[in-house]
């Protein structure tokens, strides 16, 4: 199998403190859609990597943004979904989140609260997008109100893996806003650093005055 010959290196998820790498997790009951979506996004040239031992699959995706390459693991769930919850490192250093349910079944509306409740437990930050799966099927669903999304303040986008529609726009859209919290709060970290250094010159210089002041002293008492 596939997953027996992968480098360990693809989960290895300290390559996500890179600056050029960003990890954007998919979400959603069984069958609402979640890998057709991802394969009708990276149809040419994409190759889906199934980690069978970790119960996911990897789709690696590059782009490039403002000049800068920007490589996006896609992580996808591979039955782990079933048990209605993921594995702690699923979420990992995760920058934006595509949570998924499929328009002609309720119960995977329905469960996008508990999805949402343990993306949260993980990552209460991260961007996260709504996306309501499968509108080929009954193109009226658009006009509903799926309150879900506008009571926790989430954009949705209706789209369909089938025939494409809004597929593009919504991965990169996330994309984009993986990358936007990512350099928000490694903006954060910046200052942080600086707060840092900055601290230490001054610790420094408060030594360096005294040390000023002892030579003095010591000349004044040998003058
Ligand atoms: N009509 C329709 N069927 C879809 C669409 N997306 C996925 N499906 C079907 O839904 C089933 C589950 O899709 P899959 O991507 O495996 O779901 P996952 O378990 O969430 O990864 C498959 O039979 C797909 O062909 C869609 O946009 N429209
Ligand atoms: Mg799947």
């Amino acid at each position: 199998m596939a997953g027996d010959a992968t480098n360990l290196s693809d989960v290895d998820q300290d390559k996500y403190d890179a600056d050029e790498q960003v990890k954007i997790i998919c979400l959603g009951d069984s069958a609402v859609g979640k890998s057709k979506l991802m394969e009708r996004f990276l149809m040419d040239g994409y190759r889906p990597q199934q980690l069978s031992t970790y119960a996911l699959t990897l789709y690696k995706y590059t782009t490039t943004i403002n000049d800068k390459t920007v490589l996006v693991d896609f992580w996808d769930t591979a039955g782990q979904e079933r048990f209605q919850s993921m594995h702690p490192s699923y979420y990992h250093k995760a920058h934006a989140c595509i949570m998924v349910f499929d328009v002609q079944r309720k119960v995977t509306y329905k469960n996008l609260t508990n999805w949402y409740k343990e993306l949260r437990e993980y990552r209460p930050e991260i961007p996260c997008i709504v996306v309501a799966n499968k509108i080929d099927a009954d193109l009226k669903v658009t006009q509903r109100n799926f309150n879900f999304a506008k009571k926790q303040g989430l954009p949705l986008y209706f789209v369909s893996a089938a025939d494409g529609s809004n597929v593009v726009k919504l991965f990169k859209d996330a994309i984009k806003l993986a990358i936007s919290y990512k350099q928000d709060s490694s903006d954060f970290m910046d200052e942080v650093m600086r707060e840092l250094e900055k601290f230490e010159l001054e610790t420094k210089e408060d030594l360096s005055d005294k040390e000023d002041e002892n030579s003095k002293e010591e000349k004044s008492k040998s003058s």
